[in-house]
């Protein structure tokens, strides 16, 4: 009968083993990443580095057993989470903004008279003087088209 069988180590995160003393690769076991996220394994370790990792593949700071390296646009331990790119209300001139689902960025939805990526752009439509015959060119204000999206 050998030490361990005379009593019992309850794993923390991370580890595995009879003594607990094994790494577990959670990358391979079980992969934890979500959207697309690439899966680095490494040794627990419950502390903030006191200097940057030598390399992105050797993290020094550890605290789930691995490390998910988020592709752009998503965020969280397991990149479960998506980044709302329209939080910043990045349209100008009430532009009404949608987030790409799925991956990064935004599209904006300009109103009547703006255009440009971000509705940035003011439009005469007057410029291009569409009146013949000498007739006067005035701008009608019709408000926008996409009430159903902003009221
Ligand atoms: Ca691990």
């Amino acid at each position: 009968m050998g030490p361990v069988d005379q009593f019992n180590c309850t794993c923390g995160v991370g580890w595995t083993g009879a003594l607990c003393g094994d790494n577990v690769d959670e990358c391979t076991v079980q992969p934890p990443c979500l959207n697309g996220a690439t899966c680095m394994d490494c040794v627990p370790t419950s502390q903030q580095p006191l200097v940057a990792p030598v390399s992105s593949t050797a993290p020094l700071y550890c605290p789930l057993g691995y490390n998910c390296s988020c592709p752009e646009g998503f965020y969280g331990d397991r990149c479960e989470a998506e980044i709302d790119y329209c939080q910043s209300s990045p349209c100008q001139n009430a532009g009404f903004c949608t987030d790409v689902v799925g991956g990064p960025g935004y599209t904006c939805i300009c109103q009547n008279g703006y255009s440009g990526s971000h509705c940035e752009v003011e439009i005469n439509l007057c410029d291009s003087s569409p009146c013949l015959h000498g007739a006067e060119c005035t701008v009608r204000n019709e408000g926008h088209s996409l009430g159903q999206f902003l009221s």
